[in-house]
């Protein structure tokens, strides 16, 4: 596990720029289209191959066994979670997806569920009036929030101390202090 967590898509960019989000968002779903399915649980949209659903249904499925307060919380403020290239958060669209790349789904359904619970913890602040993406602080909080539910479904030791060596830095993978494209781009999570 080289990855922590997923930053937001970015979406506070221009106009312009959001346009070539949509495209990107677009050609991406293209991509991984071969198979896709969809099904929903616990009220949320899951959309992605056939294992991806699998996976995603146990991960909120150990969410509602352990934490249930949390799986509320998690479907009230995700309506769709669906298998991309990189992930994040796309809090822009009419209904909230959480994207989960293949290295962030698949490393274990602990894994999987507290990256579902991080992702849903950004739609949730991103809800607020005024609300601009929060860069490390807004990650910390995130990164809180994922290991309260790493803790609460028993995920390995080794993921709750993975989680816990990340200073919320993750978002500025090219080092430039800012968040843009080409750090989201950059993402292998
Ligand atoms: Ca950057
Ligand atoms: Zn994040």
């Amino acid at each position: 596990m080289g990855w922590a967590h997923e930053p937001m898509v970015p979406m506070f960019l221009s106009a312009g720029k959001c346009m070539l989000g949509c495209c990107l968002l677009v050609s991406a779903c293209v991509c991984v289209g071969c198979g896709r399915q969809s099904a929903t649980h616990f009220g949320v949209e899951i959309v992605g191959q056939e294992k991806f659903i699998q996976q995603v249904t146990k991960a909120m499925s150990l969410i509602q066994e352990n934490a249930p307060d949390d799986l509320e919380l998690i479907a009230k403020y995700l309506r769709r979670i669906e298998e991309h290239d990189h992930s994040g958060m796309d809090a822009s669209r009419e209904a909230p997806t959480c994207q989960l790349a293949p290295a962030s789904a698949y490393a274990s359904v602990t894994w999987c569920a507290g990256c579902i619970a991080h992702e849903a913890y950004h739609s949730k602040l991103s809800q607020s009036p005024d609300y601009a993406y929060g860069l490390e602080q807004e990650e910390e909080e995130c990164m809180a929030y994922q290991l309260t539910v790493l803790q609460k479904i028993g995920a390995p030791r080794s993921e709750l101390e993975h989680l816990a060596a990340q200073d919320g830095k993750h978002f500025d993978l090219d080092g430039d202090g800012e968040y843009t494209w080409s750090d989201y781009e950059k993402r292998r999570w």
